[in-house]
């Protein structure tokens, strides 16, 4: 087969975000509520701020915000892990980063698949938060091992998602019929199953252990559990919630309102209550309910260097030790109080940012710039200084572990705090998945250094063409 009669992985990964997003809506209707509120509310942020619409338009990412959005699954076993990975990569999403939940109560260990590399991210930003369930956990020994059992003898993927899986690794990519099969059938791995694997019995013990425990092991699949629109303006989202009938949690979670907004802001509505089926021991169903998918949307703000991030970290661990954010929500003023306060150390101009170190910029040429013609290289202070470049800010792309765990908790009601002891297994977690995970700052760096050669370039190449 010719490689240009294959559909690109930016294709496949745009029609598989396109079909989930379908599914949800259909599955969760609030999911689409959610989306045409987002939506509106994007509309309005970007009809009053002409100066963010005009930068988005500039850096070519405005078209990609309203396609954007994440989704999660909880995974159970070492196979799926790999197997999802490779699944992932026919769509050119790659596990970036590793995020430890244990040290927040809740059993599992994650990374991102996402796309990588700018013109990919442009094309279609899809990612999905992936977890794998960590029974090295769960103290009880015999519930361990009948959880171990029962999710060896699943298989989540489709023979058609695994084939045209293999096929795509041998010849280097699908065409335009594989491509359609291929989506429908890995479709059917996020899908959500209303007759459980297990008994009721069973589904209690696995239960009272930890819900997140139940939720992966009791049904079919890992089904996708939320899908998150992006928004410019999580704080009026969140306002409008509960005018379109929904109930968000209390805080939002990751660093306070700002005016240069950083990495990642996010906020949830609670898991619903849904009926389901457990297995009868006489082969028959018997009612139930279990709770699993909820909403979130979030808004993204600039991606942080290392010592941004280490600022960040400190900034919001000060604050929590001043307010811990209570599930229930009624400490959720002193908390965001503390919260603005903490972050005044965190300075709030993209000059200052940049100056500071503290976050990755793309760097593009003025008008001026384009005009202008150097014989030789300068240093980019100065060229900014002379109005020849100008910079914006590069979105954060990825996940924040203490945001993850508030909207774990706040999904999985009060009763599920849990203490762990903190035992982060990266080395485990990539030997499962079958690769190492990349490494979010080095992505980052890379798409701001090709910017700042570009500038260069284009600069001095200006002599050199005349
Ligand atoms: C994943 C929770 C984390 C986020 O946006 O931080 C997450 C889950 O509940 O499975 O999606
Ligand atoms: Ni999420």
């Amino acid at each position: 087969m010719k490689e240009n009669s294959f559909v690109s992985a930016d294709d496949i990964r745009s029609a598989f975000s396109a079909a989930m997003s379908l599914m949800y809506r259909e599955e969760v209707p609030a999911y689409g509520t959610l989306m045409e509120l987002v939506a509106k509310v994007n509309e309005e942020t970007l009809a009053a701020d002409v100066a963010l619409k005009e930068r988005l338009e500039a850096t070519d990412s405005l078209e990609r915000i309203s396609e954007e959005r994440h989704g999660a699954i909880r995974l159970g076993t070492a196979a799926e892990l790999s197997m999802m990975r490779r699944v992932f990569a026919v769509m050119g999403m790659y596990p970036v980063g590793y995020y430890d939940l244990s040290t927040a109560g809740v059993p599992v260990h994650s990374t991102a698949f996402r796309p990588v590399g700018e013109a990919a991210l442009k094309r279609n930003p899809f990612r999905v938060f992936t977890s794998l369930l960590r029974l090295d956990l769960i103290a009880d020994e015999t519930l361990r091992a009948e959880a171990d059992a029962i999710l060896k003898e699943r298989q989540i993927f489709t023979p058609g998602a695994i084939e045209l899986t293999e096929k795509a690794e041998r010849d280097g990519g699908l065409d335009r019929a594989d491509a359609e099969r291929f989506v429908a059938q890995v479709l059917e791995t996020f899908r959500w199953h209303d007759k459980a694997n297990v008994g009721a019995d069973m589904y209690k013990r696995l239960h009272d252990a930890h819900r997140l425990i139940a939720d992966v092991v009791s049904f079919k699949g890992p089904h996708i559990n939320h899908l998150t629109p992006r928004t410019l303006d999580i704080d009026k989202v969140q306002a409008l919630m509960p005018e379109y009938g929904i109930a968000p949690k209390a805080v939002v979670e990751g660093p306070p309102t700002r005016k240069c907004p950083i990495l990642l802001r996010q906020t949830s509505f609670k898991a619903l209550e849904e009926p389901v089926s457990f297995r009868d021991a006489d082969g028959g169903w018997k009612a139930g309910s279990h709770t699993a998918r909820f909403g979130e949307i979030e808004q993204r703000g600039i991606a942080l260097t290392p010592k941004g991030r280490g600022l960040y970290d400190r900034l919001l661990d000060e604050s929590r030790k001043i307010v811990r954010p209570a599930a229930d929500g009624s400490n959720a003023s002193e908390y965001q109080a503390a919260l603005a306060k903490a972050f005044e150390a965190f300075p709030d101009s993209w000059a200052e940012i940049r100056e500071a170190g503290l976050g990755y910029f793309s760097y593009s040429l003025t008008e001026k710039g384009r005009q202008t013609k150097l014989p030789g290289r300068r240093d980019l202070k100065s060229l900014i200084a002379d109005g020849l470049v100008e910079f914006d800010p590069i979105v954060y792309e990825d996940f924040l572990p203490v945001s993850a765990a508030g909207i774990f908790q706040s999904n999985l009601g009060d009763g599920a705090q849990q203490e762990f002891v903190a035992s982060p297994n990266q080395k485990r977690f990539e030997t499962d998945l079958g690769v190492a995970v990349l490494n979010e700052f080095d992505h980052y760096a890379g798409i701001e250094q090709a910017s700042i050669e570009s500038c260069l370039k284009a600069l001095t190449a200006a002599v050199a063409a005349e």
